[in-house]
């Protein structure tokens, strides 16, 4: 080729933001990504990518100040390179003199939303913390919808799983918005890739979807019904649309007799959560509440759940029980002979109808120090971090690895949380970027990006809307400066001389009870291909065609279908623990907090994921700063104009930022996006570049039992327009 010339290549591969893997085409020049489109050939979404994703290639390309060398915190609080390969000395060394002196418990791990993009990353992370042997394993979801894993935990769950949206004939959603986040099964009710596309199919089946949510979401054009009631109120809502199945008959008989407990006892305690109580405390129409109820009782294949709102808020873990309480007596679960759209294809698992009953996991050791609660699925809470760092105990943790996370950003409540993490032995982040806890690190271990690794698509293999698999090797070349998640793992087990098996984990499995697995070799790094080719050992398709069909495989598979219970099968889920009860008795005795003029609520936004992408130029183009958007009615009567300063202060701090007008929420909420701005705003946000909201958040007070969840939404709040600005 002439001088000047470049060469263009197209390589397929997936984008690793989130669950939905969306297959991707990326045109690669010199060694360098330069464009990213769909790939819909093989793809279970047709082609289809959301603005994160094409926004990924340019986050790679180092839009928002890519690592390209591990850093070592000084005496002087100064950063300076380190070889990677010292950094992990260093950290090795340190980990096993904890180790030593104060066993296990002295270490843990915060695994990250950048964590689940890194497959083996990810698992040999696991595999660490298992060789390790502490139970000091943290991750998002508890600051996220771990009320669903307490409802889990105290009502059982359904083993056949839920229908999916598109099999529904009445759906409900209650605060999510996966037209926007991408965000579905097995959470919330949608398709996480192209989820536009899974509403319109189920509409045109006839299916009638209902929102519950304070704002008039993205998602809500796909609404025949929607509520928007003010934040905090999901257990009255769901407990008076309870009460209505309960009071008119409407609730499935059948199934409730056969799977469930508690059914006196739940009546006995929603008797007082009438309808108009509910409607009355969340400031919503009566008739609405009996509408969704009417049509949820007349559905046939029902659907409730709910996105991050009603976890967010006030009265998560009972929000979160009381909707699936709903979803269970309308009996929204798949039943035997129901087709199994999706059965995995890496794993593929068999659906049964019968119920998994509640473990409460969390009333058995290992507890936390600072708390007598212990374990959801295998994981601490992470809201107790801080004070499982501050405790008076020799179990206390002494060196935390963050893995592709931001705690101190996710958390809240820096006043808390900040000294806590200053009192660590050794804190290490593992991120491509520096972000606020990484600059507090001892460490900061600068990894590669996702189109610089081997991975295959264990995220979504059963949610996938179809079959699917994928696998993708590096479309380019990882800068030699940085290293693999997975290498910072067998790294340091290499130097440590703890033995390391790799193996195929998911979400429900215990990683010691998981038979078989890959020994590790600690002299030879192992070959990344050859993990993947492991993981892939029970999928129909060899690993050599599925290395071949780049744009991924659709396996010609026979339909399945959810078989019947075992004779004898007897878990049922319980409807109303006597915790439940307590937390319904207390909720009815609640009244408003007073003295705050406002909600804040949570949101996210289109083009940014969590802390990622917040940087890149299309954001700030888009959100210089996180506004707080409000109702122009609310506005109006304030006085705040279109871009006005203002200022929001709860009962746990305050942060100053600029209001814009938003018709699509309701009046008496505010909306904020997180992890914008430094940690503690300097005042000037628009030098800022936005204000964290966790400023306005407790770890202390208003936190749930059982999973120390704060309050991300339904904050109480004033918004006071900044005079003289
Ligand atoms: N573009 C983008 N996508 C993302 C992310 C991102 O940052 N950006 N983050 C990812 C992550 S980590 C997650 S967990 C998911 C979250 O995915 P979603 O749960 O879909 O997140 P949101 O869009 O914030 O939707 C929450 C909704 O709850 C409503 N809400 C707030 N409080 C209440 C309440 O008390 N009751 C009810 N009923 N509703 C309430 C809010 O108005 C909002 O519309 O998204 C993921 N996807
Ligand atoms: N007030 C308030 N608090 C919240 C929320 C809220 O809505 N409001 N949301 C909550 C929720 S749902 C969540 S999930 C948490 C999010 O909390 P975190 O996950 O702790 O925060 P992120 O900013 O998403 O951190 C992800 C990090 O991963 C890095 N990363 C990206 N790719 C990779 C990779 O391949 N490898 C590695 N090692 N790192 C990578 C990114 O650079 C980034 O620094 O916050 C929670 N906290
Ligand atoms: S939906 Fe998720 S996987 Fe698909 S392009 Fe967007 S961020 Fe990437
Ligand atoms: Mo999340």
């Amino acid at each position: 080729r002439g001088a000047g010339e470049v060469t263009t290549t197209t390589v397929r591969s997936f984008c690793r933001n989130c669950s939905a893997l969306c297959p991707m085409e990326i045109d690669v020049e010199d060694g360098r990504m330069v464009r990213a489109r769909p790939d819909g050939s093989a793809s279970p979404y047709g082609a289809y990518m959301c603005p994160k994703g094409l926004a990924s290639i340019a986050f790679h390309n180092g839009a928002e100040g890519r690592l390209f060398a591990s850093l070592k915190r000084g005496d002087d609080g100064r950063f300076a390179p380190i070889a990677a390969d010292d950094a992990l000395d260093e950290i090795a060394a340190k980990l096993g003199a904890l180790l030593a002196e104060h066993g296990p418990r002295s270490v843990a791990v915060y695994h990250g939303t950048g964590a689940y993009r890194s497959v083996l990353g990810g698992l040999m992370e696991r595999a660490f913390v298992a060789a390790l042997g502490t139970p000091n394993f943290f991750s998002t979801m508890t600051i996220d919808q771990s009320a669903k894993w307490v409802t889990m935990a105290r009502l059982g769950t359904m083993a056949s799983g839920k229908h999916a949206l598109r099999d529904c004939d009445v759906a409900l959603l209650a605060g999510g918005n996966p037209v926007v986040t991408h965000q579905g099964a097995p959470f919330a009710l949608a398709e996480s890739g192209a989820p536009g596309k899974g509403f319109e199919a189920a509409r045109a089946s006839g299916c009638k979807v209902i929102l519950v949510d304070p704002r008039r979401t993205e998602t809500a054009r796909y609404a025949d019904l929607l509520i928007q009631p003010l934040p905090g109120h999901d257990a009255a809502i769901f407990g008076a649309i309870a009460h209505i199945l309960l009071r008119n008959g409407t609730y499935d008989r059948a199934f409730v007799e056969r799977w469930c407990n508690g059914l006196d006892d739940l009546r006995a305690a929603l008797a007082p959560f009438t309808p108009e109580l509910a409607a009355a405390r969340a400031d919503v129409p009566v008739e609405q509440i009996e509408l969704a109820a009417k049509w949820l009782g007349e559905g046939h294949r029902v659907y409730a759940g709910s996105g991050t709102g009603p976890s967010f808020s006030q009265n998560s873990n009972l929000n979160d029980h009381m909707i699936e309480v709903v979803n269970a007596l309308c009996g929204g679960y798949r039943r035997a002979g129901d087709r199994v759209r999706n059965p995995g294809t890496l794993k593929r698992r068999v659906a049964v109808e019968m119920v998994v009953s509640p473990s409460r996991s969390f009333e058995r050791e290992p507890f936390c120090v600072s708390e007598p609660v212990g374990q959801l699925l295998g994981e601490f809470p992470s809201a107790l971090i801080p004070r499982e760092i501050m405790a008076d105990s020799p179990n206390r943790i002494r060196a935390l690895i963050v893995f592709g996370g931001d705690p101190l950003m996710a958390l809240g409540d820096p006043a808390a949380a900040l000294p806590a993490f200053e009192h660590l032995d050794l804190l290490v982040s593992l991120d491509c970027r520096m972000n606020e806890t990484a600059k507090r690190a001892h460490y900061v271990v600068a990894t590669s990006q996702p189109f610089e690794r081997h991975e295959i698509s264990i995220p979504g293999d059963s949610l996938y809307p179809e079959p699917f698999v994928q696998y993708t090797a590096p479309v380019v070349e990882k800068p030699a400066g940085v290293i693999h998640d997975w290498a910072f793992f067998w790294g340091l087990a290499a130097r440590m001389g703890t033995g390391l098996t790799f193996k195929y984990w998911n979400y429900g499995l215990r990683f010691e009870d998981i038979p078989g697995g890959l020994p590790l070799d600690l002299e030879t790094p192992p070959d990344p291909e050859e993990l993947c080719r492991f993981l892939a050992a029970d999928c129909p398709v060899p690993f050599e065609e599925l290395k071949a069909k780049s744009s991924g495989v659709r396996p010609a598979t026979a339909p399945q279908f959810v078989q019947a219970a075992p004779d004898g099968e007897d878990g049922r889920l319980e409807l109303c623990p006597p915790d439940v009860a307590a937390e319904l008795a207390a909720a009815l005795g609640e009244v408003e907090e007073a003295g705050f003029a406002f909600r804040l609520i949570s949101r996210r936004v289109l083009h940014a994921l969590n802390g990622a992408y917040r940087d890149s130029a299309e954001m700030r183009r888009r959100l210089p700063v996180n506004f707080a958007w409000m109702n122009p009615d609310d506005m109006a009567a304030a006085g705040i104009e279109e871009g006005a300063l203002v200022d929001l202060s709860s009962r746990h701090g305050a942060l100053r930022t600029r209001a814009r007008a938003e018709a699509r929420l309701r009046r008496g909420v505010v909306s904020m996006t997180h992890m914008f701005g430094p940690l503690v705003g300097s005042g000037d946000v628009d030098a800022d570049g936005g204000a964290n909201v966790g400023q306005l958040t407790s770890l202390s007070e208003g936190v749930q039992s059982i999973n120390f969840m704060p309050r991300f939404s339904g904050i109480p709040v004033n918004v006071a327009r900044v005079i003289g600005a």
